[in-house]
């Protein structure tokens, strides 16, 4: 009793966000690896979770996307088919424990900022898992600020290009104008926005809609030239098609397929240098798996391309 109260009264207030008091310890961590790959100061890869979704407007559940991919990543085959590695236990996974996302918008980005900021200054790549796509920002600025020529491949059905909504700079619909203010974006999969989208003068959004580029073809090398050395890369899982992410807020039909989503992805890897990406938008239904199993999916392949082409490159 004594001991148990003792304990409650050491518990800090607010979240402790160092990063060596949020590591999870023991293999409940993404992929199910060995504790041992999957510390802090081994893995290269550091999963940052964000089941924050505060501003939806639509489908909701968004804050259940973390666990819910952390579950599926169980199932996940460690061995990478395309190159015949597991680069998941070469490279190592740390997971940091979910942050707390009882705040607004604007303060769920600091906390994200200042868990990224450590992760990218030891070398690592952030994972951030959200959650809605208002949390990509904090991520995004911790990587700019160590790599200033940033830009951003953003795949997504829906641009964000609204400077405000709903009263708020943070939200879903606002994530890439905030994301430009301090980098130029190449958006593709992109089906709903608005009319008028200048962007930054300085700091172009070069879209590439759907309608017109939904084949694998020579308007990824385009897209991927458009980016500078330092890339980093959101993925709102509504940019692919619905029939791969179907358990999403709004699921648009006529996205991205799987291979070409991967194909950009790939192309991206081999050319530029991935510092970060994040998948967001995930928002599980209680009959089917596939939305969250198609992003653990995703993750290791991410995982596996920038292993295969950007960690080579040394540039960290
Ligand atoms: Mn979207």
């Amino acid at each position: 009793m004594k001991k148990k109260s003792s304990k409650r009264a050491a518990k800090p207030a607010k979240q402790d966000l160092g990063v060596a008091s949020l590591v999870v310890r023991g293999d409940d961590n993404y992929f199910a690896i060995d504790p041992k790959l999957a510390t802090f100061e081994r893995a290269r890869f550091v999963v940052i979770q964000a089941p924050f979704a505060a501003t939806v407007t639509y489908g909701g559940g968004a804050e259940k996307g973390p666990r819910a991919i952390w579950d599926a990543s169980q199932q996940v085959e460690l061995f990478d088919e395309m190159f015949g590695r597991e680069h998941i236990t070469e490279h190592g996974v740390c997971t940091l424990k979910a942050l707390n996302t009882k705040c607004d918008g604007a303060e769920i980005n600091r906390r994200i900022y200042e868990v990224a900021r450590q992760v990218v200054a030891a070398g690592k790549i952030p994972i951030l898992v959200g959650g809605e796509h208002t949390v990509s920002f904090g991520a995004v600025k911790a990587c700019w600020e160590k790599y200033p020529d940033l830009s951003c491949l953003h795949i997504d059905a829906h641009s964000d290009m609204r400077d405000e909504y709903h009263g708020s700079k943070f939200n879903h619909a606002t994530a890439a104008a905030r994301i430009n203010e301090l980098c130029s974006i190449v958006q593709a999969g992109i089906r709903s926005r608005e009319a008028y989208e200048p962007g930054h003068p300085d700091r172009p959004v070069h879209v590439y809609h759907a309608f017109q580029y939904r084949d694998s073809g020579t308007w990824q090398d385009e897209a991927v030239s458009r980016l500078s050395r330092n890339v980093y890369l959101t993925v709102d899982v509504d940019g692919f098609d619905p029939s791969v992410f179907p358990a999403t807020g709004t699921p648009e039909p006529g996205g991205l397929s799987w291979y070409t989503g991967l194909d950009l992805i790939e192309r991206a890897c081999k050319t530029r240098n991935i510092v970060g990406f994040d998948i967001v938008e995930v928002a599980p239904v209680k009959e089917s798996h596939q939305t969250e199993f198609a992003a653990a999916r995703l993750m290791s392949r991410i995982i596996a391309f920038v292993s295969q082409y950007c960690l080579s490159k040394n540039t960290l």
